[in-house]
C-alpha cells in the first residue's frame, strides 16, 4: 500500500451480530490498514462523529439485523451535513440483493455480501480511497473487467455461416484468422464496440469441435476484456475459480488470453481477454 489508509469498522442498531465486523477488521489491518472498530449498538450519530473525528478515510458499516435500508442512508445523510462526504462508505452484512441498488444510489459505494473473500474488501477500499487521492499509480489488483470484449460462436463452417451475419444481420467482417493455440479459424464481426466471433474447428481436437459434438452450433463463450491478465488469473485462482489456462495463451487478434473452467462459473464459458494496446492507442 502506498498510503496507510485508515478505516472506521462501525455497527449501527440493535444489531449484535459482530462477527462479520471483527471478521473484517482483522483481514484490514492484516492487509495494512488502520482499524478503528466501534463496538456494537452505535447511532448513526456517533459513526458520523467517529468517522469525523478519527480523520478515516473510508466507513465500513456492517448490519445483519434488517436495518440497513433506514441506517446506512442515514449515516450518509449526517456525513453530509458534516460536510465529509469525501469520505468512502462500504457496507456488509445480510442485506438481500434487491437492497443493493437502493443502498448504492444512497452513495454506499459497495456491498459485501456473506461469502465475499474478505481480501476482495480490502482491495476494494484500497481502489477507492486512491482514485479519490488521485493515485493514479497502478496497485491494484482486483480490478473488475472493464467490458465484453467478445462473444464467440461455435459454427461448423465460416462459409456457412458468414452470409447470415455479413449479409442478412449486414454487419461488418473485420477480420479471419487461424488460432494454432486454440486449433481455430476465427472471423471477427464487428458489432458497435465489441465483436462476435465466430469459431470453426480447424482439427477433431479442437475444443471448438468437441463443443459442436456434444452441445451443437451456437454461444460458445463470452469474453471479458481486462487488463493485467496474469494477476487476473492468480486472482481467479485465490478466490478458488478453476482455471482451465493457469497463464495467459496467445489468442486471436494478438490478445492474451485464459479460460475460466465452467464448473466455478455457473456453467458459463469465461475468457479473460487482454488486448495489447495498438501504438496509435497507447499515445
Ligand atoms: C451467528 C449468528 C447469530 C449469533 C451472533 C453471534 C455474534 N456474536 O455475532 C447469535 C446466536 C447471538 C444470533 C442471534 C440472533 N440472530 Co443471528 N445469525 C447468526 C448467523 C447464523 C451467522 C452470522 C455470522 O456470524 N456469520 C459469519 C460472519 C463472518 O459472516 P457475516 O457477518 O455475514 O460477514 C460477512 C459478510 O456479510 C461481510 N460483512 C459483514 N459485515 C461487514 C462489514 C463491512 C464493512 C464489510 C465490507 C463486509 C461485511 O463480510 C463478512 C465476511 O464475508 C446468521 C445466519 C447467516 N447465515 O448469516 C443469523 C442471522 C443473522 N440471525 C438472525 C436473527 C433473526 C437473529 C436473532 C434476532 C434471533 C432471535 N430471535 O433471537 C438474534 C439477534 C441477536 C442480536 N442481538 O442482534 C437472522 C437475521 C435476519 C434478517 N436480517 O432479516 C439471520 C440472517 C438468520 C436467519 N436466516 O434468519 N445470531
Amino acid at each position: 500500500m502506498k498510503k496507510t489508509i485508515r478505516v472506521l469498522i462501525a455497527k449501527p442498531g440493535l444489531d449484535g451480530h459482530d462477527r462479520g465486523a471483527l471478521v473484517v477488521s482483522q483481514a484490514l489491518r492484516d492487509y495494512g490498514m488502520e482499524v478503528i472498530y466501534t463496538g456494537l449498538r452505535q447511532t448513526p450519530e456517533q459513526i458520523a462523529a467517529a468517522a469525523v473525528q478519527e480523520d478515516v478515510d473510508a466507513i465500513g458499516l456492517s448490519c445483519l439485523s434488517g436495518a440497513h435500508n433506514e441506517l446506512f442512508p442515514e449515516v450518509m445523510r449526517l456525513l453530509h451535513e458534516k460536510g465529509a462526504d469525501d469520505i468512502i462508505v462500504v457496507g456488509g452484512g445480510v442485506i438481500p440483493w434487491e437492497d443493493i441498488p437502493f443502498l448504492e444510489s444512497k452513495g454506499i459505494q459497495k456491498v459485501f455480501t456473506p461469502g465475499t473473500p474478505t481480501i476482495e474488501t480490502a482491495k476494494f477500499i484500497e481502489q477507492a480511497v486512491y482514485k479519490r487521492d488521485g493515485i493514479t499509480e497502478e496497485v491494484f489488483s482486483g480490478v473488475a473487467p472493464e467490458r465484453i470484449d467478445h462473444i464467440g460462436i461455435a459454427v461448423k463452417s465460416l462459409d456457412e455461416a458468414l452470409p447470415f451475419y455479413v449479409n442478412v444481420l449486414g454487419l461488418t467482417l473485420e477480420a479471419i484468422e487461424e488460432v494454432p493455440s486454440q486449433k481455430v479459424k476465427v472471423a471477427f464481426i464487428k458489432i458497435g464496440e465489441t465483436r462476435l466471433e465466430l469459431l470453426e474447428a480447424l482439427t477433431a481436437e479442437s475444443p471448438v469441435a468437441q463443443f459442436i459434438e456434444k452441445r451443437g452450433q451456437g454461444v460458445h463463450h463470452v469474453a471479458l476484456g481486462v487488463t493485467n491478465i496474469q494477476d487476473r488469473i492468480d486472482e481467479m485462482k485465490a478466490n478458488g475459480i478453476k482455471m482451465i489456462h493457469d497463464a495467459a495463451v496467445p489468442g486471436a487478434g494478438g490478445a492474451s488470453v485464459a479460460f475460466m473452467h465452467p464448473s466455478s462459473t455457473h456453467k458459463v464459458l469465461f475468457e479473460l481477454c487482454e488486448k495489447t494496446k495498438s501504438k496509435e492507442e497507447a499515445k
